[in-house]
Order: structure tokens, then sequence, then C-alpha cells
């Protein structure tokens, strides 16, 4: 079996993947998937995540979409949604697509009913800017259980909605950030970072017309240095994705863009070559 590009092995391990990872033994492996993201982002500048939405297709085709998004350089597929996420739906889209990709599949919740055990990891995501004391410790709390019991691997994620916030926005009861106070994203963003968490996320909504603007970005990434920086929602092009891991997104999120072109393959590689160093 060869090295992986992330210069591990699995030879000789039944339990590993081609990607030499034991992605379900909890403890030992505790940080692998977060491991696995930055020897990405120390190689390559900014690495680039699919989103896949298991309410936009069926798991089959959910399947397709990550094998081909993995063959075009995607370093993992993200899978949620903040509508009609959860329960066999769910689970059977992340059992299909880890059929087809050995790239790590990583929850990115809605809430406590998007925990599945047939995932890597989870984006244990606190909505920084939400008025809703469930998506700041609520779901968490009982979602922490499920993850432990279940051995997946939880990365610490400060989740900040800008506007416009999309659908994400409305449900998670965001009080968005104006576009135009990237110190507010940066005072947000810094406050993650002392609170502890090791991956800042910004968020403009899926789908929606404007990315989070590349200043605010630069703002963040000033703020927070080598704090993590994800930045996704209404990333269509490849300039898009440039700008804004040339303004210090460490990683760059699509999910819209890969769900409505034909060459899956090429559109991600396209995203990863802009975005890399
Ligand atoms: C991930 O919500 C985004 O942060 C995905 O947004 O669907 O617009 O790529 P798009």
């Amino acid at each position: 079996m060869p090295a992986t590009q992330y210069g591990q092995s699995g030879a000789g391990n039944a339990a590993t993947n081609t990607y030499g990872l034991n992605l379900k033994n909890g403890g030992a492996n505790r940080l692998i998937i977060e491991q696995l993201l930055e020897g990405g982002i120390s190689r390559h500048g900014t690495i680039h995540l699919t989103l896949i939405d298991p309410d936009s297709q069926t798991p089959g085709v959910a399947a397709q979409i990550a094998g081909s998004a993995a063959a075009g350089g995607t370093t993992a597929i993200l899978v949620g949604g903040s509508v009609g996420v959860g329960g066999r739906g769910l689970e059977h889209t992340v059992s299909e697509i880890k059929t087809s990709t050995d790239v790590p599949v990583i929850i990115f919740p809605s809430d406590v009913g998007s925990v599945c055990s047939k995932a890597d990891a989870i984006f244990f995501l606190c909505l920084l800017n939400s008025r809703n004391v469930a998506y700041l410790a609520t779901n968490q709390a009982l979602g922490a259980v499920f993850i432990k019991s279940y051995g997946m691997e939880p990365l610490p994620v400060a989740y900040i909605i800008v506007e416009p916030g999309g659908t994400v926005g409305w449900v998670g009861d965001a009080r968005l950030i104006p576009r135009n106070k990237p110190e507010i994203a940066a005072a947000y963003a810094l406050a993650g970072k002392y609170l502890g968490m090791r991956w800042i996320y910004l968020e403009a909504g899926s789908g929606v017309s404007d990315t989070v603007p590349p200043k605010m970005v630069q703002a963040v990434k000033a703020a927070l240095e080598d704090t993590k920086l994800i930045v996704g929602g209404g990333i269509k092009t490849d300039k898009q994705a440039e700008l804004l891991a040339r303004s210090g997104a460490d990683v760059i999120v699509t999910g819209t863009a890969v769900e409505q072109d034909v060459d899956i393959q090429e559109r991600i590689a396209g995203f990863v070559r802009a975005i890399q160093r």
C-alpha cells in the first residue's frame, strides 16, 4: 500500500484505510483528522473541503460527488445542511460516501440530530453570534454524549455567521456580523481562540450571492495568527477562492458550486489549484 499524500502508510494494518488512518480507534487517534487537515495546510497553504447536503440528492449521487471531489483534490468531505439533515437519510448518505472514497468524512452539524456514527469526525461547532442558547451550549451538551460513545473525533470550531447569512443564519438565530464591520468579526474570532477553539469558521451562508468580504478575512486572520481559519458560503469561482485564500483563509469550503456542476472533478481541481501556495 503506498504512502499517502500525508506521508503515512497503512501497510500491513488491516484496520487502516488507504490513507493509513485508523479512523475508528477513538482515544488513540483522537486528533488524527485534525492533524490530517493541519498537515494539508502546512504543505499546501490552503486546503479545500467539499460540503455535501444529504437533503440535496440521493445517497448514491452523494457518493459519486464525493468520489469525484476526492479525485479533484479535496481534502475531506463535509456532510451537513441547515434543514432536513438527520436520521436514516444522513446515515445512508455517509455510508455511501465512505464506499466511494478514503478521504475523511466530517459531519458539519445543524444540531444534535446531525451526529452520525458512520462519520470519522465532527465539527464541534459553537455558533458564537447566536442569540439562542441551544446553538451555544445545549445541542453541544446533548451531542457530546453520542460523540463519545461513537468514538468520533470532535474538532472544536467557533462558528461565526456574516451577512447575508442565508438559511443557516435564520435557523441559527444569528446576530449577523455586518459586512462592513471586519473588526466585529475579528473580535468574535479572537474570543473563539481564547475560549480554546482551534478552528474559526467564517460563514456567509450557503448559496448566497456574496462571499465573506476578503477584507474581513484579512482582519480576522491578523487577529488569529496561527489559529486556523475556515471560510465558506457563496464561493463559486476560482478567483473568489484564490482571493479568500490570499486574504488568510486556511480552509475553503464549497458546496453549491459542486452540486450545480457537471464536471465535478475538474471544478474541484480548479479550486484546489487556485488556493494552493
Ligand atoms: C459552507 O455554507 C457553505 O460554509 C457552503 O456554501 O453552498 O455557497 O458553497 P456554498
